[in-house]
């Protein structure tokens, strides 16, 4: 994990002070990027003790499409408390649900994007091909004088590039993406971590995945959306039957909270630990293994099935989260 170091040691000598939407200003560097072998271990910061099971308790909230803290607290992750219930932004926004709604966050986007089409009432094959594909009417209505159909249907991005690696991995179209212009006033927290992008390698069964993250609190966000990020890939390269390779970090703004500097500058007088394993339990099927397609796993794990092997780390430390 020395690049995560050298990262946070290149926003402190290259980044400037910015004011941002927290009230907490931050040193900030416009564009970075991190790129790790997974065969050669697991992107696990060392020099402070990694909030393991908090960050996968998050991943999993997303595979189910959660939208309540509630629900990632029930996970083991606690992160969203504050973005649910504290930020005054989001507590007047009127389409929030509710104590602990956090409205159409990332999960939302990745297994049930909603994607609507307006197509003539009189272009059958088009209204055919819509059917076909799983949309559904919603309405019929006139407009300028012509019929037309609104149809609707839940677009499943993630399981989508699951099914595109098994049947056509040379494919360079398997992404999924979080940012969805239409629904940015109603959610606690635009998609920060919003676009992934797997590439597999059918001749060497290797997969990896491009992130990225459009602004990142590299003292407390970054250990946490390596974790995800990584585990995510781990999991589906387990379901499709390829070995998890690169996993390659691209950040927009990157950026260290003023309340964090100290916890970074002991980090940075820290020497990093070997990175450990990261093991799935072997009752999540291998497709490499059984040579059963098995993607409804994305939604059957749990968080006791991630583990690390041989992770060694040097003494907690804690700085407070910008809201
Ligand atoms: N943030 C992360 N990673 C995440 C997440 C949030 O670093 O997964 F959800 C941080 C980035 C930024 C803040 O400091 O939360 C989001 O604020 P903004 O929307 O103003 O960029």
């Amino acid at each position: 994990m020395k690049q995560y170091l050298d990262l946070v040691r290149t926003i402190l000598d290259t980044g400037s002070w910015q004011e941002n939407r927290t009230g907490i200003r931050t040193i900030s560097m416009p564009g970075a990027m991190m790129r790790f072998d997974l065969q050669e271990g697991f992107p696990a910061v060392t020099t402070k003790k990694l909030a393991f099971k908090s960050a996968i308790g998050e991943m999993i909230g997303f595979l189910r499409a959660s939208r309540s803290a509630a629900d990632f607290r029930a996970l083991g992750c606690k992160v969203w408390d504050a973005n649910a219930n504290e930020n005054s932004a989001w507590l007047a926004n009127p389409y929030r649900e509710g104590t602990d709604d956090l409205g159409d966050v990332y999960g939302v986007q990745w297994r049930k994007w909603p994607g609507y089409k307006v197509i003539e009432a009189s272009a059958g094959a088009r209204l055919a091909d819509a059917a076909e594909r799983g949309y559904r009417i919603v309405t019929q209505f006139e407009e300028e004088g012509v019929q037309k159909v609104l149809l609707y249907k839940a677009i499943d991005q993630l399981r989508q590039c699951l099914d595109t690696i098994m049947s056509n991995p040379g494919d360079r179209r398997i992404l999924f993406h979080g940012w969805n212009p239409a629904l940015l006033d109603q959610i606690a927290l635009p998609a920060c971590h919003l676009l992934y992008q797997f590439l597999p390698n059918a001749a060497r069964r290797e997969i990896s995945l491009c992130l990225y993250i459009r602004s990142n609190d590299v003292g407390l966000g970054t250990p946490f959306n390596l974790v995800e990020g990584a585990a995510l890939l781990s999991l589906v390269g387990r379901l499709t039957g390829y070995t998890p390779r690169w996993f390659t970090y691209f950040i927009g703004d990157a950026h260290i909270y003023e309340n964090q500097l100290d916890m970074l500058q002991r980090q940075l007088e820290r020497e990093p630990y070997e990175s450990p394993r990261l093991a799935i339990a072997d009752r999540v099927p291998a497709y490499a293994d059984t040579g059963v397609y098995a993607p409804q796993w994305l939604e059957l794990v749990e968080p006791a099935d991630f583990s690390l092997i041989g992770y060694r780390h040097h003494e907690p430390l804690t700085a407070p989260m910008a809201v």
